[in-house]
C-alpha cells in the first residue's frame, strides 16, 4: 500500500489558506475515508440487559409523568459511538418505552420511520391513522415515516416496548423532524391481522385492482410469528438459521423501506453462524439464554436482552438453554439493498 503524503508534508501558508477558502485536501484522509478491504468500525458488540434497564425504566416512571417525557423511553446507545448520539449502530436507534396503566402518549407524526417490538405487559396499544393496534408480547408494530401515531395502556402493571427506528440516517440527512396533532379518531374494527392479512398467501381480492398499499399490514402478531418459526424449524437442518423476514403481505418486500425485521428460533443446543454481512443488526431476545460472539467479543443473553452486531462483523449465536429461543432482529439491510451496496461475505 503506498504511503500518502500528511497535512504535516504541507507548508502551513499553504494550509492557512485552504482553510481560508474552505477547502480541504483528500489525500492525508483518504485512507481513513476509503479503508483497504473493511470499513473501520467505532461500533462496539455490547449487550444492554434487561435486568440493568427495566428497574431504571421504572425508576423513570416514578421520577418522570407522561406529560413530561411525552414518551418515557431509555435509550440504548453504543458506547463506541458516543452515548449522546443514541445509536445502538450507525444506522438503528433503539429505546426501551415504558407506559404505565391508564397512560397516553400524544398523537404526533415524523419523518424517520418507527417500530415496536413489545417486551412486557398488557393492555398497551398504539393508534397508526386510524387503526388501533393491541400490543401483546412479541408483537411488531409499524408507526411509518409521516404516518399518526399515539400510544396508550388499558390494562394493569407496566407496558414495555423496544422502539426500533432509522433516526440516525434521517438526522444524519437534516432531515428529521416531527408534527404534534390532535388524538385521533379511532376506527371501529380490528386492525388488518385480524381481518384482512391473517393466512401468508391471501390478500383481499380488492387489493389486486389497487396500487400497493406501502404498510399494508401495521401489525405482526407475535403467536403467528412463532408458529411459523416452529413450523419451519420443522424443515430446517441443524445449525442452519431458521428465519422469518416482516415482509409486506401484498408487495412481498421488507416491510419498511430503511430498517429490516426477522425473528430467528434456535433449537436448545444449536449454534449459528451467519454470514458476514454489510449491514449492522440490532437484536433483542423474546425468550432464551444463550452466548453471541461478535468479532470474537462473547455476550451472554438472556430473556429480554438486546445486543448489538457491528457493520461486517463475525457473528456466531449459540442456544445454550434447554429450550428453543427466539430472537428479534432489526438490520439496515433494506437501505443498503435500495442504496446498492449491500454484500454478504460467504465463509471461507
Ligand atoms: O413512540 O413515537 O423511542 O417519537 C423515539 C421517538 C419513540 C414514539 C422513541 C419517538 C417515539
Amino acid at each position: 500500500m503506498t504511503e500518502l503524503g500528511t497535512l504535516e508534508d504541507l507548508p502551513l501558508d499553504y494550509r492557512k489558506g485552504l482553510t481560508a477558502k474552505n477547502l480541504v485536501p483528500l489525500w492525508p484522509s483518504l485512507r481513513a475515508a476509503l479503508p483497504h478491504g473493511i470499513p473501520t468500525r467505532r461500533t462496539r458488540p455490547v449487550v444492554w440487559k434487561y435486568d440493568d434497564i427495566r428497574p431504571r425504566l421504572m425508576q423513570a416512571g416514578d421520577l418522570t409523568p407522561i406529560e413530561k417525557a411525552e414518551r418515557r423511553v431509555l435509550v440504548l446507545a453504543n458506547p463506541g459511538l458516543g452515548l449522546e448520539n443514541m445509536q445502538a449502530t450507525p444506522s438503528i436507534y433503539i429505546g426501551m418505552q415504558l407506559i404505565l396503566p391508564g397512560e397516553t402518549a400524544p398523537n404526533h407524526l415524523h419523518s424517520p420511520s418507527a417500530v415496536r417490538f413489545v417486551v412486557e405487559g398488557q393492555g398497551g396499544y398504539t393508534v397508526v391513522n386510524g387503526e388501533k393496534l393491541p400490543m401483546d408480547k412479541g408483537d411488531l408494530i409499524l408507526t411509518p415515516s409521516g404516518l399518526w401515531h399515539e400510544h396508550g395502556h388499558e390494562g394493569d402493571g407496566p407496558v414495555v416496548w423496544l422502539d426500533a427506528l432509522d433516526l440516525p440516517t434521517v438526522y444524519a440527512m437534516e432531515a428529521s423532524f416531527c408534527i404534534e396533532g390532535e388524538s385521533q379518531t379511532v376506527r371501529n374494527q380490528p386492525d388488518a391481522s385480524q381481518n384482512y392479512f391473517t393466512r401468508a398467501g391471501l390478500a383481499p381480492m380488492s387489493a389486486l385492482g389497487r396500487p400497493k398499499d406501502a404498510y399494508a399490514l401495521k401489525r405482526f402478531p407475535w403467536r403467528d410469528v412463532r408458529t411459523s418459526l416452529e413450523a419451519l424449524a420443522s424443515v430446517t437442518n441443524k445449525g442452519e438459521a431458521v428465519q422469518l423476514a416482516y415482509v409486506n403481505p401484498e408487495t412481498g418486500e421488507p416491510c419498511m423501506p430503511v430498517l429490516g425485521f426477522s425473528a430467528i428460533l434456535l433449537r436448545p443446543g444449536e449454534t449459528i453462524s451467519p454470514v458476514r454481512r454489510s449491514s449492522s443488526a440490532v437484536i433483542n431476545v423474546v425468550e432464551g439464554q444463550g452466548q453471541a460472539i461478535v468479532d470474537g467479543v462473547e455476550l451472554d443473553w438472556g430473556d429480554s436482552d438486546t445486543f448489538a452486531v457491528p457493520t461486517h462483523a463475525v457473528l456466531q449465536i449459540t442456544n445454550t438453554g434447554t429450550r428453543p429461543a427466539y430472537l428479534f432482529q432489526v438490520d439496515e439491510a433494506p437501505m443498503q439493498r435500495k442504496l446498492g451496496f449491500y454484500q454478504e461475505f460467504p465463509t471461507g
